[in-house]
C-alpha cells in the first residue's frame, strides 16, 4: 500500500533513529513523502479522428470544454504529435491527447514511435462507433512494447438517443447489444478476449467509467495509484470517500514526520515545521476536492449554479485561505500556547523506544490533518449534493451524477438526507 512504508524502509529509517540522528531520519522520511507526491502519471489516450478523445481528456481532467487549459474539442487535428494536458491539480500527472489513428497510410509501429510511447504508463484506445483491425493491431503494437491498454467505446448517450425513439426501448438492453457488437468486431480483427469499457464524455458518472478506474487502480504500482485516485474527477460520492482515504493513509507518515522533527532539541524548528506541514497537506487536502475557486467556478458553469451557492456549503477555508496564520490558529487551538514551545516530546519517546514500525504516533499532527481531512471531505460531498440539487441529469452535459450517491459517512443531520437513487430524484 502507499500509505506504508516497505520493510526495508522501516528498518533504513529505524537505523538512522538508533544512531541518534533524528535530523537524517526526518530527512530521509521527507524524501520517501516528496517522492510519492511527484510520482509522475502518463496517460496516452488514443483513436481515429472524432472518437471522443480531447473530450476524454477535458471529462478526466474536470475541464469544462471552453474552460482554460482544455483540450480543443471538435476539431480535426492534423498533427502528429502528442498533446500535454497537465492536470490542473497535480503538477507530475499528465493526459496526452494523442493523434488520430486509421488513416489508410497508418502503422502502428511507426505511430507509436512517433509519438514516444515509451513516456505512457497506459493507453486508453477509444472508438465512437467499431472497432477495426487499426484498433487492434496498434493494442498488439503497445503490448508488443510492454504496455497495457484499455478499449473504450465513447458515446453510448448518442446510441442511447437513436434507439430511444423505438417503442420497445430498453436502456440495459441497448447497452449490452453495444458491448455485445464491440466484443464481436474486436474478436473479428483478432482481439481473443476483449474487455470493452462504455461512457459517455458528459456523463462520466454513468456506464462504465466507474468500472474502468477501478480496473486502472488495481493494475498500477502503490505510488501511481495514489496519485490516479487524486487526480479523478470528483464526480460522485464513491471516488470522494477513495480520495480521503488513499489521502489518510499518509497521515501517519506526516506525523512521524513532525514527530522526529519535535524531538530535535530546536522547540521553534519544530513549530516552524509542523505548521508548514499542515499548511501543504490541508491545501492539496483542498485541492483533491476541488475546493478552490477555478474548481467551483468549472463545476458551477457545468451546473448552471451561481459559485456562491456552491461556496454556502464549504466550512471549511477555500485553498487560497489556508495560511500559516490559519494553521497556527488551528495548532494553538489544538495545543495551547504552552505546548507551542514545550512541544509534545513526551510523544515521540515511546515511539522512538520501541522501534518506529510498530506504534503509530498519536500526536497533534496526526489528528489534526485526520479532523481537516473529515471536514473537507463533508464539504466536498455537500457541494456535490448542492451541485446535483434540482438538475435534470440528460441534456445537462452533466459529469457527476446522483446515481452513485451513496457517503458512508455524512454527519448530516436528520431531515437533510441525500438522495440515494437514480437520476430520477433529479
Ligand atoms: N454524444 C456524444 N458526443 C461526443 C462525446 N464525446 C465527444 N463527443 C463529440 O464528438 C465530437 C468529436 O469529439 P473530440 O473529443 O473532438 O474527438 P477527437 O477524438 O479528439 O477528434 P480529433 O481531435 O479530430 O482526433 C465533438 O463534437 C464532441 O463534442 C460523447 O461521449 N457523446
Ligand atoms: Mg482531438
Amino acid at each position: 500500500m502507499a500509505g506504508r512504508l516497505s520493510r526495508t524502509e522501516i528498518e533504513e529509517l529505524q537505523a538512522v533513529v538508533e544512531t541518534g540522528n533524528l535530523m537524517a531520519a526526518a530527512a530521509k522520511l521527507q524524501e520517501k513523502l516528496k517522492s510519492l507526491e511527484n510520482t509522475p502519471l502518463d496517460i496516452a489516450i488514443t483513436g481515429p479522428s472524432g472518437s471522443g478523445k480531447s473530450s476524454f481528456v477535458n471529462a478526466i481532467l474536470g475541464l469544462h470544454d471552453d474552460d482554460e487549459g482544455a483540450a480543443e474539442t471538435g476539431v480535426t487535428q492534423k498533427t502528429m504529435k502528442p498533446n500535454a494536458y497537465p492536470h490542473p491539480k497535480l503538477s507530475s500527472v499528465t493526459i496526452w491527447d494523442l493523434p488520430g489513428i486509421g488513416t489508410p497510410n497508418f502503422q502502428p509501429d511507426k505511430y507509436l514511435k512517433q509519438v514516444n510511447f515509451n513516456n505512457y504508463d497506459f493507453f486508453i484506445i477509444m472508438a465512437s462507433e467499431r472497432f477495426t483491425s487499426h484498433h487492434t493491431n496498434l493494442a498488439q503494437e503497445i503490448q508488443k512494447m510492454g504496455k497495457r491498454f484499455y478499449y473504450v467505446r465513447s458515446k453510448v448517450d448518442a446510441d442511447l438517443n437513436a434507439e430511444r425513439r423505438k417503442r420497445h426501448f430498453s436502456k440495459e438492453k441497448t447497452l449490452h447489444k453495444i458491448r455485445e457488437d464491440c466484443i464481436e468486431n474486436l474478436r473479428a480483427v483478432g482481439e481473443a478476449s476483449p474487455q470493452v469499457f462504455l461512457l459517455c464524455n458528459w456523463e462520466l458518472a454513468d456506464y462504465d467509467f466507474q468500472l474502468l478506474q477501478e480496473t486502472l487502480e488495481n493494475e498500477l504500482d502503490a505510488q501511481k495509484r495514489h496519485v490516479f485516485i487524486l487526480a479523478m474527477p470528483n464526480i460522485s460520492a464513491k471516488i470522494l470517500e477513495k480520495k480521503k482515504k488513499t489521502l489518510q493513509e499518509q497521515i501517519w507518515k506526516q506525523a512521524l514526520w513532525s514527530c522526529l522533527i519535535a524531538a530535535v532539541p530546536l522547540p521553534f524548528l519544530s513549530v516552524e515545521c509542523d505548521v508548514n506541514i499542515l499548511v501543504a497537506n490541508m491545501r492539496q487536502y483542498c485541492k483533491s476536492f476541488g475546493l478552490d475557486d477555478d474548481s467551483l467556478k468549472s463545476l458551477a458553469k457545468q451546473v448552471r449554479k451561481s459559485v456562491d451557492e456552491l461556496k454556502s456549503e464549504i466550512k471549511t477555508p477555500l485553498v487560497k485561505d489556508i495560511t500559516r496564520e490559519e494553521a497556527l490558529k488551528r495548532l494553538r487551538e489544538a495545543t495551547g500556547e504552552r505546548m507551542m514551545t514545550v512541544k509534545y516530546f513526551i510523544s515521540v519517546v515511546p515511539l522512538i523506544g520501541s522501534g518506529i514500525a510498530a506504534k503509530r504516533s498519536y500526536n497533534i499532527t496526526y489528528e489534526m490533518l485526520h479532523t481537516f481531512l473529515d471536514e473537507v471531505t463533508e464539504d466536498a460531498q455537500r457541494v456535490l449534493k448542492k451541485a446535483l440539487e434540482g438538475i435534470c441529469q440528460h441534456g445537462n452535459n452533466l459529469r457527476i451524477s446522483a446515481r452513485l450517491w451513496k457517503p458512508k459517512h455524512t454527519g448530516f443531520s436528520k431531515g437533510n438526507s441525500y438522495p440515494q437513487t437514480a437520476t430520477s430524484n433529479l
